[in-house]
């Protein structure tokens, strides 16, 4: 059985809806960041970095989004999560890499500008400059949605729940996200799957409400 580590509103609900999306039997284990559950011993044991997500498979802990999508879309082939041939799911983990290693980066500035700063008068320039970039890569993904489905086209993929965090992160800093047409409707086709739905009433997410 597999369970997956996660705090609610955090980038876990990629995975999270990731293997509800395939069918997945597994345990979801909330650990709170609010509450610093992520730094505790027995956390620790399961992912010494301290973050989410983490998923224990019955061979060992395995963290990072981008891995954990790739390994439930295989080992549930049936659901269809990734394309089948090699250069279309090479595609599909290049866009989730990019994701994790820019996207998420610039809101961890707006987030937790402290660190990235030991000067307190500097925070609030970071978190501008984090914002700002925040919003252009969330543009960039607005354009690469444009005339498609789903984020790689007309297959629904391990892409797709990794990129509604960041329209909900966006929502939830007050980004102007309704000017963003494409992500807006396919937020919208995101919110209609069965899913999605789901795990967004398990983690409490405002983007049902605001829907
Ligand atoms: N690249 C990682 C990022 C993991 C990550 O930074 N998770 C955040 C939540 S969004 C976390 O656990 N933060 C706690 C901390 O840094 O103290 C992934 O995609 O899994």
């Amino acid at each position: 059985m597999l369970t997956l580590y996660y705090s609610p509103g955090a980038c876990s609900m990629a995975s999270h809806i990731g293997l509800e999306e395939a069918g997945a039997e597994y345990e979801s284990q909330p650990v709170l960041l609010a509450k610093g559950e992520h730094k505790t011993e027995a956390y620790l044991k399961i992912n010494p970095r301290g973050k989410v997500p983490a998923l224990k498979t019955e061979d060992g802990v395995l963290t990072e989004n981008t891995a954990i999508l790739t390994y439930i879309a295989r080992r549930y082939p049936a659901a269809n999560l990734l394309p089948k041939d090699a250069l279309g799911e090479a595609r599909c983990i290049s866009t989730m890499a990019w994701l994790s290693n820019t996207v998420h980066p610039c809101f961890t500035h707006v987030f937790r500008p402290e660190r990235f700063t030991s000067e307190e008068s500097a925070q609030a320039g970071i978190k501008e400059t984090g914002k700002r970039s925040f919003f252009a890569n969330l543009q960039e993904i607005d354009g690469l949605l444009a005339g498609k489905e789903w984020l790689q086209g007309a297959q629904f993929t391990t892409c797709d729940p990794y990129a509604l965090v960041f329209y909900s992160w966006g929502t939830r800093i007050d980004l102007p996200m309704k000017e963003l047409k494409n992500y807006t409707a396919w937020k919208d086709r995101m919110l209609k799957r069965p899913a999605v739905r789901k795990i967004l009433e398990r983690e409490k997410n405002p983007l049902l409400q605001a829907a």
